[in-house]
């Protein structure tokens, strides 16, 4: 084991929160609504309802668009970060981080999406959030598409899967490089864009019960995204030419439950169909595997002229990426404990530790996939979540004492450490959830991965005040030392 823990001058040591699970103001300023403000607490919805929270269906979202209440839908008040930026940005900067991730609501810029000209008071809110972010030594790293879309897309276009919503995107896209080309020189297209195979809602707008071929529809606003994806890289380029653009991950590193083939394979074919994604994003082409999927489950991905040529030219600059958890794999599962608590479920590793919220801790894990991805694509890695989601509790005297948030930190930092030993490019990394924010599969308050204490509870009660916990001291000694 090293000892030596510096990095690279002008590592890049930050936080990362989304617009949709920080800002709230949902309805102000000319916001239109998106579909992150119909997501419901899951403590105010029934359990079977809860699974499909996800792939939501027709009438939920007639109700969570006729619903004003602001209680059942966390992410419509988010933690006021909308009006409070000032203060936390203040906070961050105390803290010493050098970048901060965070995304453009679409719906502040063009609420319903298909206008032709930009809602100016949605633009003017971001130049203030950039300026304030700048005037803290804080360099802006920003996500185009975080888990969220205007609702006028998804009922009047069928969110992604509509070819048409690329060039409206576009048009978002042209708008906010324009606009803040001075002030931002890192940006992401697409947060885990591989998330819309999981939720399809989330992700691209599509409500399964309107699609007789769900997975067909997923496919294809893929594509759609890749497409959309491609054109930011180019129009980064042509409009920010000092400015650098990369694709986002999901990282989901399996292990195989044995050494039996069965498993490795297993294995194999999952971290496989993970890197589809970057592959299509950095090597520009659909890889071989994928199309032997999609002949063998009879899908067809129209594409249109000059999309091969474009994807292959136009590929990221970075890959960004989440990591929070491995997972196993096997062939067979049955009778195996296996691991709830995920999206991703799968067999139960017997080696790691896990979260308040059942997620395998595994820091060598974060290791490895630097090493895969890094071997695979040779470019450079930010990774741009990673952090611990567990029930904090306030002493009396006001203080937050989080040594097990600290702890996370602390070893996954060290096996980042490892990576660039092994000789992985790595440009960052931003703590998810750097502040107290809505927890995105839950939509609950109780969720904590901040560095800051944000006192709201799940149902919207609370001062909202902020409050520094112990892991914000431990990470700010961290970030005067580069990390030593
Ligand atoms: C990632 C998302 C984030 C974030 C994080 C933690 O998938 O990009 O938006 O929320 O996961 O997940 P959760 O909030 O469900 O614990």
């Amino acid at each position: 084991m090293t000892t030596t823990r510096t990095f690279p001058e002008g590592f890049l040591w930050g936080g990362a929160i989304a617009a949709n699970q920080a800002e709230g103001a949902w309805n102000v300023a000319g916001k239109g609504i998106s579909t992150a403000d119909t997501a419901m607490n899951k403590k105010n919805i029934s359990k079977s309802d809860y699974k499909k929270q996800n792939a939501v269906s027709s009438e939920q979202l007639a109700a969570a668009l006729e619903d004003q209440s602001t209680v059942n839908y966390p992410k419509r008040r988010g933690i006021d970060f909308y009006h409070r930026y000032p203060e936390d940005l203040a906070l961050m900067g105390e803290m010493g981080i050098k970048t901060l991730r965070t995304s453009i609501a679409w719906t502040r810029i063009f609420p319903n999406g298909n206008e032709t000209q930009p809602n100016e008071e949605g633009l003017l809110f971001y130049d203030r959030l950039l300026d304030e972010m700048i005037k803290n030594g804080i360099e802006p790293l920003v996500t185009l598409s975080h888990y969220e879309m205007p609702m006028y897309l998804v009922d009047h276009y069928g969110g992604w899967t509509s070819r048409e919503v690329v060039d409206i995107f576009v048009r978002f896209t042209t708008t906010v490089f324009n606009r803040y080309k001075d002030k931002v020189k890192y940006w992401i297209t697409f947060n885990e864009i591989d998330g819309i195979v999981r939720h399809p809602f989330t992700n691209g707008g599509i409500v399964p019960d309107r699609f007789e071929n769900v997975e067909q529809a997923v496919y294809q606003a893929l594509h759609h995204q890749f497409i959309a994806s491609a054109y930011a890289v180019k129009l980064c380029h042509e409009i920010i030419p000092d400015a650098q653009i990369g694709c986002m991950l999901t990282s989901l590193l399996h292990y195989p439950h044995t050494c039996n083939p069965l498993d490795v394979l297993a294995a194999h074919k999952n971290n496989q169909f993970n890197l589809f994604f970057t592959d299509v994003q950095v090597r520009g082409t659909y890889p071989g595997y994928i199309e032997r999927y999609f002949r063998e489950q009879g899908i067809t991905i129209e594409k249109a002229e000059g999309d091969s040529d474009l994807l292959k030219e136009y590929t990221a600059d970075f890959i960004s990426f989440s990591y929070y958890n491995s997972f196993v794999a096997s062939a067979d599962s049955e009778g195996l404990e296996t691991v709830s608590g995920n999206t991703m479920g799968g067999v139960k590793n017997p080696y790691l530790p896990v979260s308040d919220w059942g997620w395998q801790i595994d820091p060598i894990g974060l290791r490895l996939a630097l090493n895969h991805l890094y071997s695979r694509y040779q470019v450079p890695l930010f990774i741009v979540e990673n952090g611990l989601g567990a029930y904090d509790n306030v002493e009396e005297d006001g203080t937050i004492s989080d040594p097990y948030r600290i702890e996370y930190l602390r070893s996954h930092i060290e096996q980042m450490h490892e990576a660039l030993l092994d000789g992985v490019e790595i440009m960052g990394y931003t703590v998810w959830g750097i502040i107290d924010l809505i927890s995105y599969s839950s939509s609950e308050m109780e969720k904590r991965y901040g560095l800051i204490h944000v006192d709201q509870d799940n149902d919207g009660n609370g001062t909202l005040e902020r409050r520094r916990k112990e892991s914000f001291f431990w990470y700010q000694n961290l970030i005067s030392n580069n990390g030593l």
